[in-house]
């Protein structure tokens, strides 16, 4: 199955990629680096950077940053045949610009030929900081949905850095029903969305960096998977 990590940066991509990978060491496991701003850091089978290198980008089209990055990621889609490889799990790692992947036409392509063939699924890692305000939890619920419509593969939220916040869900839950005024309004319907997202499944907490929750990820792949149905 493919697995394709997505989040905003810094959120601890492709430190899960590396440690999670080595995790899985005992499966037929390949990682991709689809991030063709940086160096993985990890060793990758396929790397978008033997292609398309930003940097050069900027140079050769006289970009600045955020045009260079969406024109990567549109060189990227050329290579796609050559970075897609088969693997009992085949781990993403995407660019740290999430919006640009996750908006543009080239990105979408992107994640469409990467489901086209095998099972896939969307690990969305979020700094568990960020979840911590009733607001921003239920922002994410939001953006979870908003990645499983534009890239139509299950999507499952994963609160990384918890060695360094203990974040305590039933608080930030309790929160939620004490919003108010027409704040209060939208996160009410919005909490319904959690019934359609993978977050009814279970709250995961990881720490990428300790190699902590990693048992969790994988069961809860395993619990989406079987319940999309084998699509062999
Ligand atoms: N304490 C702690 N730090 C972490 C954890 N996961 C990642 N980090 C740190 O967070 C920083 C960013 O991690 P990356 O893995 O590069 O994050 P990323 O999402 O790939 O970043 P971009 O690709 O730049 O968007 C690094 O300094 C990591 O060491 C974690 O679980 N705990
Ligand atoms: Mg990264």
């Amino acid at each position: 199955m493919n697995i394709v990590v997505v989040g905003p940066a810094g959120s601890g991509k492709s430190t899960f990629v590396r440690n999670f990978s080595e995790y899985l060491r005992d499966y037929d496991v390949k990682v991709v680096n689809l991030d063709p701003a940086s160096d993985p850091i990890y060793s990758a089978d396929r790397d978008v950077r033997d292609f398309v290198r930003t940097e050069d980008v900027i140079k050769s089209y006289r970009l600045g940053i955020n045009g260079a990055l969406m024109k990567s990621i549109d060189l990227t889609l050329n290579y796609i045949d050559k970075l897609i490889v088969k693997g009992d799990y085949v781990i993403f790692d995407t660019p740290g610009q999430m919006e640009l992947f996750l908006y543009s036409r080239s990105g979408l392509k992107i994640a469409e030929e990467i489901s086209k063939y095998d099972w896939s699924v969307c690990l969305f890692i979020i700094d568990s900081e960020i979840a911590s305000t009733p607001e921003n939890f239920a922002s994410i619920v939001a953006q979870n949905a908003v990645i499983s419509l534009r890239f139509s593969m299950p999507t499952i939220t994963i609160f990384n850095k918890c060695d360094l916040i203990d974040l305590n869900l039933n608080e930030v839950f309790e929160g939620l029903r004490d919003v108010g005024g027409v704040f209060g309004e939208i996160v009410e319907r919005l909490m319904a969305l959690i019934d359609y997202t993978t977050l009814r499944f279970r709250i995961v907490k990881i720490s990428a960096l300790k190699e902590v929750g990693f048992d969790d990820v994988l069961s809860v792949i395993n619990e989406v998977f079987c319940s999309c149905g084998d699509i062999s």
